[in-house]
Parts: C-alpha cells; structure tokens; sequence
C-alpha cells in the first residue's frame, strides 16, 4: 500500500498510546511563543548575526570578545522569559503519573537542541505540582545536546560552572545594547571576560559549536536506536545529527510525527504532519 501521511489527532492519539519508547527531538519553535527567536526563520537570529562569526570555535579562538558580546545577550534574554504550553505539555506527559494513562509503560526523553533551559524549567515546575512518588523518582528525561547557555565551561581544564548571575561579569554589563544594534565592541580585553571559576583562564559558554561533537552522543543514539515513536517539535532539521534521528526511528519500524509552524526538511516522509504552533497543538496531542 502506498505511503499515506496524517494529520488526523485521533490516529496520533491510538499511535501515542500504544507506544513503548517515546523521544521528542526538539528546536528553537518549541521556546518561539516565549519570546526566544529561532535560528533561520523569520526573525531568525542566523538572519541578523553571522553564525560562522559567532556559533564555531574557530569565531571564539578569533575574536572571544564578539562571541561573548552574542552569548550574554542570549542568556539576558532568556532570563527574562517563561517555559510556554507547549514546554509544560511535554513536561506533564514526562512525569509517569501522567503518561501512564496516556501511553501505559513508556518511557520518555526530551532530546532538545535548545540551550536556553526553558524545558529543564517546565519540568521543574511539572514536578513541583505532582505529588506522586513515582515522578519524583523517575529519571531526568531531558537531554540539552546542544549544551546550555548557563553553563560556562573553562576553555583549559574542562571546569563546567552552571551560571544564572546577571550580567555574568562586570566587563559584559549592558554589551546587550550593542548587540541588538549589531556593532558589538570588537576589543573587551580577555581579563574583563569569564573567567574559569576552578583555574583562572578564560572561558566559554558551554554550548555546542559548529564542528564541535555531541557531549554523550552514544547515549543519545541508544536511545534514538530504542524509540518507536519520534515526536519532531519546532526544527527546521537542519542541522546534524539531530536532523536524522526521525529517519533512524522510521528505519528501525518506529513512526515520526512532525509539529511544525511551516513545512520542514524532510516532513514530507513523516508518518504524522502537524502543521501549526506547537504551544496549540502539543497541549492537545500530548493531553
Ligand atoms: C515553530 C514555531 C512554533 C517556529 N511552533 N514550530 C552531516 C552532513 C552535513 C554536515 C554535518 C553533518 N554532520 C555534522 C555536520 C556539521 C554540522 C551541521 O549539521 N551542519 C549543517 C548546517 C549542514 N553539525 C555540527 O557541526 C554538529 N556537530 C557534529 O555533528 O559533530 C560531529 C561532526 C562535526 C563536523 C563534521 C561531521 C561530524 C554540531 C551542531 C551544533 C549546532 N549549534 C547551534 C548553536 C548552539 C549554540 C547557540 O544556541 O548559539 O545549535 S546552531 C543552531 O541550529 C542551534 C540549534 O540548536 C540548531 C538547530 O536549529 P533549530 O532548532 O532547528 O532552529 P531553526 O531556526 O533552524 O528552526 C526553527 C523551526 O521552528 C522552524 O522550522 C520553524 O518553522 C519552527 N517554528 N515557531 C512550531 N511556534
Ligand atoms: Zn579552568
């Protein structure tokens, strides 16, 4: 029988409930409707700021101040925002005392590209309402692949620090102005940058460049190589090695279902399209 595409919620609803390993393979759409821009959309920030200049570590060995400038602009803004419904929709149906009337004795992973820690918030927040022991027991299930914004990593002994405090340091205090005008201050001496908490040196954010690896990779394969179900959210599936964890799940028998605002690379082979925002539809499908 030819292949025939859905966007019937009701058929993703019998596909959920029968599932047994379920992931989410998250982008930038899934934190849009709280205020954060997306990559390569409308808006997008790969639009206004060079990614080459800024997103590899060849920009940061070049030129750490701007690449600095570009990350404590993101983190000041992702202080300000919220985790939207459709963070909370996948928080709840991670928590067991939820899924388990949804799709009985499955598991979930959160696999997100995002950095800005909106999930790791919603599922604080998921857990901070439940009262079941069996939540408060269950495993972490979001994996932030592309690392996050408030980690601030030594660039010579390896020291990772989780860091909230606004501004991270005096000398970057206020740079969001020049950002938002694009004329970041090429020559912020590296002393008045991060430095390592642990030896000194100066430091990085800790997120995953271009041509960098993905930290625990094969962990994240085996559970790729687990999953019968693949719940795409907010990504333009672009960018590797994410973009091909749907094609694994469908290779190895397992259904992709895509939630998407406009059409994506390779969308047109999923078993479920859901065209939309996600924070209307995620709290339907996942409900
Ligand atoms: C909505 C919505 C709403 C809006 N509701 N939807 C194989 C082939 C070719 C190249 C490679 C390859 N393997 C590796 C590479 C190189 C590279 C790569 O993939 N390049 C491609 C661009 C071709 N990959 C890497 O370098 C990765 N490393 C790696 O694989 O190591 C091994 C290796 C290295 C080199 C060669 C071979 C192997 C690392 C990738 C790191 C990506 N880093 C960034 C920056 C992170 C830090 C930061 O945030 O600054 O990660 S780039 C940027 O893109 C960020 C994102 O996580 C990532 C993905 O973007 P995302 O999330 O898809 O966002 P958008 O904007 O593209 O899409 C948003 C979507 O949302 C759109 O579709 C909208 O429609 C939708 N949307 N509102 C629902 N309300
Ligand atoms: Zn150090």
């Amino acid at each position: 029988m030819a292949f025939q595409q859905s966007d019937n919620m009701h058929k993703f609803s019998k596909v959920l409930g029968s599932a047994k390993n379920i992931i989410v393979v998250a982008g930038a759409g899934l934190s849009a409707a709280s205020g954060i821009p997306t990559f390569r959309g409308k808006g997008g920030m790969w639009r206004k700021y060079d990614a080459i200049s800024l997103a590899t570590p060849e920009a940061f060995k070049e030129n750490p101040s701007l690449v600095w400038q570009f990350y404590n602009y993101r983190r000041e803004s992702a202080l300000k925002v919220k985790p939207n419904a459709a963070h909370a929709a996948i928080a709840r149906f991670s928590l067991p005392s939820i899924r388990q009337s949804i799709a009985p004795d499955s598991k979930f992973t959160l696999i997100t590209q995002n950095v800005d820690g909106l999930s790791p918030l919603a599922l604080e927040d998921a857990l901070s309402k439940s009262t079941d022991a069996a939540d408060k027991a269950a495993q972490k299930s979001v994996i932030e692949m592309h690392g996050r914004l408030f980690d601030v990593q030594c660039t010579e002994c390896n020291h990772v620090e989780f860091n909230r405090s606004s501004p991270i340091c005096k000398g970057l205090e206020g740079t969001e102005q020049l950002v938002e005008k694009n004329a970041m201050d090429p020559e912020i001496p590296f002393s008045s940058l991060p430095r390592c908490s642990s030896c000194g040196v100066l430091a990085r954010p800790g997120v995953v460049w271009f041509g960098e690896s993905i930290p625990h990779l094969e962990v994240i394969e085996d559970i790729v190589a687990e999953a019968d179900l693949c719940i795409v959210v907010g990504t333009s599936s672009t960018v590797q090695p994410a973009a091909s964890f749907a094609d694994e799940v469908q290779e190895q028998g397992g259904k992709v279902a895509v939630f998407n605002l406009e059409r994506s690379e390779g969308d047109s082979n999923a078993d479920f399209l859901f065209i939309g925002p996600c924070e209307d539809l995620l709290p339907k499908a996942l409900g």
